[in-house]
């Protein structure tokens, strides 16, 4: 019986509450989401991660969503004690038998989001692959974690 209560425990936490993933060619593309943030705020975080289980190289080169005026990828960093972000220009390389994190050290920004999402909502994107060509996905808006409201994005809320 403890044995068998152990095992349930140690289940319970492996098993996530709203997986979700999206295939192109071999790219498989697991839960795209994105932070819910304060009233007003003018960007959105989105995280997600792309395996590649091909043989060939892909790159991420752009999100598109009508959700909000423009989607970057950004490159977070801390110099100092100060958070930074940079866009990524060139796209995000994923490469043959790797899986990629759009998540600590860089994320989806979405700027401008045409109204404010709170968590439970979902949010429409394109995933536009540099070979594997373009996917529908859906972001699941999530509760922000406390962990990263600490690392905000504060330098885009001028
Ligand atoms: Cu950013």
């Amino acid at each position: 019986m403890k044995t068998l209560l152990t095992t349930l425990l140690l289940l319970g936490p492996a098993i996530p509450a709203a997986a979700h993933e999206f295939t192109v060619g071999d790219l498989y593309v697991d839960h795209p989401m994105i932070e819910e943030a304060p009233p007003n705020a003018p960007v959105l975080g989105g995280y997600l991660s792309i395996a590649n289980r091909g043989g060939s190289d892909d790159r991420l080169v752009a999100i598109e969503s009508a959700a909000a005026r423009k989607v970057e990828l950004h490159r977070s960093s801390v110099t100092d004690g100060i958070a930074r972000m940079q866009q990524i220009t060139d796209g995000l390389a994923v490469p043959a038998g790797t899986t990629v994190e759009l998540g600590d050290g860089n994320h989806a920004m979405f700027l401008d989001p045409d109204r404010r999402y709170v968590a439970g909502d979902e949010i429409g994107a394109t995933l536009v692959f540099e070979n594997a060509g373009r996917v529908d996905v859906v972001f699941e808006v999530e509760k922000r974690s406390a962990e990263s409201a600490a690392s905000s994005h504060g330098d885009h809320a001028r």
